[in-house]
């Protein structure tokens, strides 16, 4: 197309009227509300990855529906760039503005505006790979994303039903194919046999682990992981629960990664079915995030949780990094973690390599990783990956080993290389490098479990007028506004042993999260309950609607 045909997107955009008194904003993890508010946003999305792909030269651009561990009800749209990663922080502006056009007058009136603006060469072909998970109002939002990629004359290609890590490897997959760092073959079966191979390969030898329970949160992770299973074959035995895609209201539903994250307990339909001493683990409801756990002996239950992942995970790469005789000042394995990271954990890992703290949201992880020779990172709600440089990966291949046990360390290295999505936190991947790294160590779930204590700590949601009025620094730990705020939260952490607390708005909910942590359970509730009163009335909240506790 030579320009812009007006007439086709408006008539084409008209099918999908923007609803009246709607915001939409493209937040930490894209759109996300109510899928049956979203066609509009979607169709306009269509639109948008179209430009984006003509911005970078007709490079595929990744479109992924899905509203991960929320509610079946939402639904929710993100873009992913060339190399799997998140949209570039600036065009999410430019995907609001477009979202919340109201009519689709105005709609392609901004389109041309972001056209001069981002200096985009509209005769530039346009690529666009899309996927959904389970969702029921999935299709629908399907069909309206290809009419915004018609509208604009873009090639589309439909991935059906794929979890959001896979979708990730395939806009990487595409657009390194035929290159120097071609990614991987742009299939199933590719992404399957990357992960099945390399795993076999660093488990070869070890003995058999016990069989793991996958809960698969009733969600996309299940199909995924059923062709997972066959690939693995006799390597590891896994069974999968909570496959239920196509009953309706079961997706997350006292199930999945953010269930047992938030609620700290087995997902009720796991009852009976765990045995102590078994490992089980739990995928979210597009399979990028994972939480292990564990009951002991009395039927106790135990989470590990993305830091102790991370914990994990970081210990046993330093030790192949050394073992391999790889380590040196311009081979630099990091981690990356958020606030939420239990101060335990950060203790932990602080003693072994370095450790950074950065805002919410994976963008912020993964580009801060981006900066070490090997780069860990990991959210508390267990999303996260492992980053390895193009140098590292130079140096690994280009490192000559003088004895048997460096050329084994320096394999497994390479080999890690092809197991871990790099692209993004891939729930299945991640709970393939937890099974090997547990392998390697001779772990049970109770070993990895004390490899440091978890401080009690705990989240609350608190409702606010307006928590745009919340502004924070230092990576999300201090609050520079409202002014005053900070001082008395000091305070109150003051008076409890080891405590630690935090107030940040939310990016996907309308609430300010305040967590706390402290060295005793009653301690910990007492402070969290503390600053959330404290967050409430300094904003005027209504004393009726007070927090009175936990
Ligand atoms: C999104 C983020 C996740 C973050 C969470 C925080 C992505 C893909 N996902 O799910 O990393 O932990 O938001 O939510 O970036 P909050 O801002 O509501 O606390
Ligand atoms: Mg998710």
């Amino acid at each position: 197309m030579s320009s812009l045909d007006v007439d086709a997107i408006i008539a084409h955009a008209d099918q999908y009227p923007k609803p009246a008194g709607v915001h939409f904003q493209y937040g930490t993890a894209g759109f996300r509300t109510r899928g049956d508010i979203l066609e509009s946003v979607v169709f306009r999305v269509g639109v948008l990855a179209a430009l984006r792909s003509k911005k970078l030269d007709g490079k595929t651009i990744g479109v992924m529906i899905t509203a991960s561990h929320n509610p079946e009800h939402d639904n929710g749209v993100k873009l992913v760039d060339p190399r799997g990663e998140m949209l570039e922080a600036a065009w999410e502006i430019h995907a609001t503005t477009l979202a919340n056009a109201q009519t689709s007058q105005e709609f392609v009136q901004t389109v041309q505006t972001l056209i001069s603006a981002a200096n985009i060469d509209i005769t530039k072909p346009a690529n666009v790979v899309y996927a959904r998970d389970t969702r029921p109002t999935g299709p629908a939002l399907v069909a309206a994303l290809e009419l915004g990629l018609k509208a604009i004359g873009a090639q589309g290609r439909n991935e059906g039903v794929q979890t959001t890590p896979v979708l990730h490897y395939f806009v990487r997959c595409i657009n390194s194919k035929g290159t120097k760092d071609s990614y991987g073959d742009d299939s199933v079966d590719g992404y399957m046999k990357k992960l099945s191979e390399s795993f076999k390969s660093l488990v070869a030898g070890k003995t058999r682990p016990e069989p793991l329970i996958i809960d698969c949160a009733n969600g996309v992770g299940a199909p995924t992981a059923e062709i997972l299973v066959k690939y693995l074959g006799e390597s590891i035995p896994l069974i999968l629960h909570n496959t239920a895609i196509s009953t309706k209201g079961a997706l997350n539903y006292e199930c999945g990664a953010d269930y047992v994250k938030t609620q700290q307990r087995l997902p009720p339909s796991l009852n009976g079915v765990l045995k102590p001493g078994q490992r089980a683990c739990s995928l979210d409801g597009d399979a990028d995030r994972l939480i292990y756990y564990y009951l002991d002996e009395r039927g106790h239950f135990h989470m590990l949780d993305g830091d102790k992942i991370a914990a994990l995970v970081a210990a046993f790469i330093i030790d192949l990094v050394n073992l391999a005789g790889l380590s040196g000042d311009d081979f630099k394995v990091g981690v990356v973690q958020t606030a939420y990271a239990n101060g335990s954990s950060t203790k932990y890992l602080a003693d072994r390599m370095p450790v950074k703290c950065v805002p919410t949201g994976v963008k912020h992880l993964h580009h801060a990783a981006e900066h070490y020779s090997v780069g860990v990172y990991f959210e508390a709600n267990g999303h996260g990956t492992v980053l390895f440089s193009p140098s590292a990966v130079e140096a690994m291949k280009s490192h000559k080993p003088s004895t048997p046990a460096q050329a084994s360390a320096l394999q497994h290295l390479i080999n890690l290389t092809e197991l871990i999505n790099q692209t993004v936190g891939d729930a299945l991947s991640d709970m393939l490098l937890v099974e090997v790294v547990l392998a390697h160590r001779s772990f049970t779930g109770a070993e990895w479990n004390s490899l440091y204590n978890d401080l009690p700590n705990r989240l609350v949601k608190v409702v606010v007028k307006d928590r745009n009025i919340f502004k924070t620094e230092d990576a999300e730990r201090r609050l520079v506004s409202p002014v005053g705020l900070q001082e008395k939260v000091d305070e109150l952490v003051r008076k409890y042993d080891g405590g630690r607390s935090f107030v940040r708005p939310s990016g996907t909910e309308d609430v300010v999260r305040v967590y706390a942590e402290a060295t005793s359970r009653p301690q910990t509730d007492e402070l969290a309950l503390k600053v959330a009163q404290l967050v409430y009335d300094f904003t005027g909240g209504d004393p009726m609607k007070r927090p009175e506790s936990l």
